[in-house]
């Protein structure tokens, strides 16, 4: 007799639509990871592989942390769920609170979504919401910029700047302009930290832009501090600085999407205080949990929330909310990863790590078609050569070689991009180099 169709067999991968995935090559060659702990994973054979992407820039205190297993469980025994509409629950006060002491400037209010796709579309949403409070419901526009990458929502794919994660939907938002991306290699090729060239005069683009539509239809600006997921571009010396001076000039509030770099992945707490630069909103996710439990984030500035508390004390001020907004296993789990950023000094040791780390990734340099290295922080992008009419094939299998090896990496395109757990020792930097040296010589 024929199982029933409920049991598949546990070796059929046909059923699970994976997520930014070639199914059908992946199918037939697949990849599975079933064990993880500190900074390793293993494959269901056996085999260890060594995270040099702390999964996807999110498990930034390493695998398998007991303290978060613990908090977690208990919240559990207590309580598994409570709504966070006309509803509370102790924990997300809490966190909140905890958030909010340990965030720059007046930073000091947190909405708490699922991921950073709902984030950013929140944190896009609360910009519109603000400015219409305060009267000026004609900003309307949201500025993004090329290559950026602000998750799958339709705002967040409206605002972003990667090409194939837009074509597939047609318009989009309407509204909505970009800013060029800041990669200059002709300029800034295998800098080390922050780029030397560009950075006013790519900010001033968004005087052009304002130029153009005119600063009372502009609602919000949107950039990653530092790029992440289009292969890691830190911004050129001056840049973010020049677009808060820009943003303030025109009313344009200015969002930071802190997704990849919140959490201690510069050696801060956030980018804003790496660059000593306060956005008007944050975004978050992933590290904010250590990738345990689901959870994102917006965080705004006291003069954000305050524009927002007014009219009637009985209606709602934001007609927008997540059923799991706070989900109390979520705010458990980012409670204790804040225990331990805090006990452990992980903010700090990445601080530290990252210059061992530079000298680390920029010994690549000169390796068969590396065209540039860029770093900052806990966090690298290398681009190759890619091979003739193959966009991205050098990038895949440099990617696949890698995992062989034994080694973690991210690719986009013919870009390598490595963001280790802060959890990492020396020895273990030193092991990703040499593995990714490897892979890049393999592929060449
Ligand atoms: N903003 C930024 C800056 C991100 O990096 C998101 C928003 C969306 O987050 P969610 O949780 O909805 O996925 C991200 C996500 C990569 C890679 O390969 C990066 C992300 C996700 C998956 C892969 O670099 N970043």
């Amino acid at each position: 007799m024929t199982p029933p169709a409920t049991a598949p067999a546990a070796n059929n991968l046909e059923a699970f639509f994976m997520p930014f995935t070639a199914n059908r090559q992946f199918k037939k060659n697949p990849r599975l990871l079933a064990r993880a702990k500190g900074v390793h994973y293993w494959t269901p054979e056996g085999r260890k592989v060594i995270d040099g992407t702390a999964g996807l820039w999110c498990v930034n205190a390493g695998h398998g942390r007991e303290e978060i297993k613990q908090a977690i469980a208990q919240q559990l025994e207590e309580m598994d769920y409570a709504p966070s509409f006309q509803m509370g629950h102790p924990k997300s006060f809490e966190l909140a609170a905890r958030h909010a002491a340990m965030l720059p400037g007046d930073l000091d209010h947190a909405f708490y979504c699922n991921s950073g796709s709902e984030a950013v579309d929140s944190a896009l949403k609360i910009a519109l919401a603000w400015q219409r409070a305060r009267g000026q419901g004609t900003r309307t526009r949201l500025i993004g910029r090329e290559r950026g990458y602000h998750g799958v929502g339709f705002g967040g794919i409206s605002v972003g700047g990667m090409v194939n994660n837009r074509k597939q939907w047609g318009v989009l938002l309407p509204g909505v302009d970009h800013m060029p991306h800041t990669h200059l290699p002709a300029k800034n090729a295998f800098s080390r930290g922050l780029p030397e060239h560009g950075g006013v005069e790519l900010a001033d683009e968004l005087e052009r832009i304002v130029a153009l539509h005119d600063a009372s239809t502009i609602a919000a600006v949107i950039v990653e501090p530092c790029a992440g997921s289009t292969g890691y571009l830190p911004p050129p010396k001056g840049y973010l600085q020049r677009l808060r001076q820009i943003c303030d000039k025109h009313g344009i509030l200015l969002i930071f999407d802190e997704v990849i770099t919140g959490f201690g992945r510069l050696g801060t707490g956030f980018a804003a205080e790496f660059f000593n630069v306060i956005p008007d909103l944050m975004t978050v996710a992933k590290g904010i949990s250590n990738a345990t439990v689901p959870m994102g984030g917006v965080f705004v500035r006291k003069h954000i929330y305050d524009g927002l508390m007014n009219g009637p004390e009985n209606v709602v001020e934001l007609f927008h909310g997540y059923t799991y907004s706070a989900h109390p296993l979520a705010c458990a789990a980012a409670s204790a990863v804040l225990d331990i950023y805090k006990d452990e000094g992980l903010f700090q040791r990445s601080a530290e790590l990252s210059r061992y780390w530079e000298d680390g990734v920029h010994s690549l340099k000169g390796l068969p078609g590396v065209t540039d290295i860029r770093n900052l922080g806990l966090a690298a992008g290398i681009d190759m050569e890619g091979r003739k009419d193959a966009i991205g094939a050098r990038g895949y299998d440099t990617f696949v070689k890698a995992f062989e090896l034994g080694l973690m990496v991210r690719q986009a395109a013919d870009t390598i991009a490595m963001s280790p757990p802060l959890v990492i020792e020396k020895s273990q930097i030193d092991e990703i180099i040499d593995l990714t040296g490897k892979a890049i010589k393999a592929t060449a």
